[in-house]
């Protein structure tokens, strides 16, 4: 069945991939709907080579809708998207609006879409950096049980949205010449050979709400409610891969070929693990490797010194494109599995 497909938010960075990934996961788009402000109505987007108008996000603008994908901010989504349902669509969601909220299914296909069966309506994408560091996590996790996570993120400017990818692409103009710095940059912004050890604002004990998004949907996601994470989220100069160190430590022991095996043959994730090789591009991941495209790439993967008990721990470095499995690609795979 032919479905009319409502985009919340089609003109920024999420909202725009998400148009290439219903095209590329094949979503069946009878009718396409990008929402955005008032501001952009007039403009189009190109969907499977035609220009679609751009109308305004409001409630009527849902009529008749089959999936909505959300791509805006908080409030919007808050908004707009029970409304969505009330006119008969089912809405994911890639805003933090619902992700905790308790009647709401916060999925990674590769690892709970079991829970889209108790949906009312609306389905919750995760942080991008959740996303992205659970990915490998999951099927360590099925290996052994993972008890406890330690995780510093390195996240790209994208996670910020265009304007945040505009402003670093300014900086390093202006950096190597040509176009003049535009006005002073917003401090978050300043990336250029600098790192920013904050993404949002502080939410509990020292840690950022960006930090506690790790804990609190990687025991929704993963349904295990007493996960502990200490999570370190910077911003740094890099346009659109996040990329993740990550330390865990397991209930039971288990060896570093099964963990290779186990990451080797998971879903979503490509192994790229040889310190040895002549060239770093199959030695470990890198953001320039992993941008537009879909895997988790997965490498260093050693044992964690820092555990008494070595055949507990591991720790691994990851690399992801924000803006698709971070985001749309994920979004888009939540609604294959919902209108399937
Ligand atoms: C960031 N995860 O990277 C947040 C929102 N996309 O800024």
């Amino acid at each position: 069945k032919a479905l009319t497909v409502a985009i919340l938010g089609a003109t920024g960075a999420v909202g725009t991939q998400m148009l290439a990934c219903l095209a590329e996961q094949e979503v069946p788009v009878g009718e396409l709907r990008p929402l955005a402000s008032a501001r952009s109505v007039g403009k189009t987007v190109v969907f499977q080579g035609k220009e679609v108008a751009i109308q305004e996000a409001k409630p009527e603008a849902f009529d008749g809708c089959d999936l909505v994908l959300g791509a805006a901010g908080d409030d919007i989504a808050r908004e707009l998207l029970p409304e969505a349902v009330r006119r008969g669509a089912v809405a994911v969601d890639n805003s933090h609006a619902f992700r905790m909220d308790p009647q709401v299914p916060l999925v990674i296909p590769e690892i709970n879409a079991d829970d889209l069966s108790w949906h009312q309506g609306i389905v919750a994408n995760p942080n991008c950096a959740t996303i992205i560091g659970l990915v490998p996590t999951w099927p360590l996790h099925k290996l052994a049980g993972v008890s406890r996570m330690i995780v510093s993120t390195y996240q790209a400017a994208s996670g910020a949205g265009e304007p945040g990818m505009a402003a670093l692409e300014a900086e390093m103009k202006a950096l190597v010449g040509g176009d003049s710095m535009p006005a002073p940059q917003a401090f978050a912004a300043q990336l250029v050979s600098n790192l920013i050890p904050q993404i949002g604002g502080e939410q509990y004990a020292g840690y950022t709400s960006e930090e506690m998004k790790l804990q609190d949907e990687g025991r929704k996601i993963m349904h295990l409610p007493e996960l502990r994470v200490s999570c370190t989220c910077v911003r740094v100069p890099v346009l659109r891969s996040h990329s993740e160190s990550v330390t865990l430590e397991f209930e039971r022991a288990v060896s570093l070929e099964e963990i290779r095996e186990a990451l080797d043959q998971a879903p979503g994730v490509k192994l790229v693990d040889d310190l040895g090789a002549a060239d770093a591009h199959d030695r470990f991941p890198m953001p320039i490797d992993t941008s537009d495209q879909d895997l988790i790439w997965v490498g260093r993967v050693r044992r964690d010194l820092s555990n008494p008990d070595e055949a507990r721990g591991v720790s691994f470095w990851c690399c992801g494109d924000q803006i698709r499995k971070g985001a749309a690609t994920n979004a888009v795979q939540i609604a294959k599995l919902l209108c399937s």
